[in-house]
């Protein structure tokens, strides 16, 4: 499922689609009567909308090969482009900031290829993914001595995440402009979202607003309903980070 930049509703090929037609390809599905691969990728761009709001991931049950979920633990988010968005850093810093998308899209760009690994069991392999390292804005802000880790917030308005300070500062953590070699639409999070290569995917804010410096790792919007602080995908690095 590849969705048109700009996206931000139930629709298919510009047309909106039916909640009968939704409630009907849910039935097909879980009565066992998809099976092509074709039907499952038609089946995959019909559904995308209807799991925005699907926190848990329970429309993955229905088969669409290795292809993304779109999550929110919201319902509607606002729309941000390149006028609207801004990303703050402030907190435990000495230089405050408000970046626009242009900001970001001027400083260096960092590649990445790997697997996207949601804990629930689904996974996409081989993401391409572009964006700003995170290091290098922290750099810029210039933490004060006390900061320890960072606090992610979204404009959702809701969801919320941490990483220590040395987890941060790893150069596969960036803030992700360019997701599957394009930019990020508005369902996977655009105009700007975290990409934490080394840990499970709830650790990437999606629709990122502000990061946060702060004195200690704090527990994000899955942490409070039990998902483990340790999110690394490797569980050797884990321990102590
Ligand atoms: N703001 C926000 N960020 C989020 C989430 C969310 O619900 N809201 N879900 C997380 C989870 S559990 C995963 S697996 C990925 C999913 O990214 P995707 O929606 O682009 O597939 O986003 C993460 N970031
Ligand atoms: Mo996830």
């Amino acid at each position: 499922m590849r969705a048109a930049a700009g996206d931000d509703g139930p629709e298919v090929d510009g047309k909106p689609i039916g909640r009968r037609t939704i409630l009907g390809l849910i039935a097909l599905a879980g009565a066992g009567v998809v099976g092509g691969k074709a039907v499952q990728d038609g089946l995959s761009k019909v559904l995308a909308p209807i799991e925005l709001r699907d926190p848990t991931g329970l429309t993955g049950l229905i088969p669409n090969g290795n292809s993304f979920r779109f999550y929110s633990v919201t319902g509607a988010v606002p729309t941000k482009n390149a006028q609207t968005y801004r990303l703050a850093i402030d907190g435990m810093v000495t230089n405050t900031a408000s970046y626009t998308l242009a900001d970001l899209q001027a400083m260096p760009q960092t590649k990445l290829v790997r697997d996207f690994q949601c804990v629930t069991g689904w996974y996409v392999p081989q993401v391409h993914w572009s964006g700003v390292r995170l290091s290098t804005l922290l750099d810029r802000a210039a933490p004060t001595p006390g900061a320890r880790a960072v606090r992610f917030r979204s404009f959702d308005g809701t969801y919320t995440e941490s990483l220590s300070l040395e987890q941060a500062r790893l150069d596969d953590v960036i803030v992700a402009l360019q997701m599957l070699d394009g930019p990020i639409t508005h369902n996977h999070g655009g105009p700007v979202r975290m990409y934490v290569a080394p840990m499970y995917g709830y650790k990437s804010t999606k629709w990122l607003s502000g990061i946060e410096l702060t004195a200690k790792v704090e527990q994000g919007y899955w942490e409070d309903r039990g998902y483990p602080v340790d999110a690394f995908l490797d569980p050797a690095r884990g321990h102590g980070a």
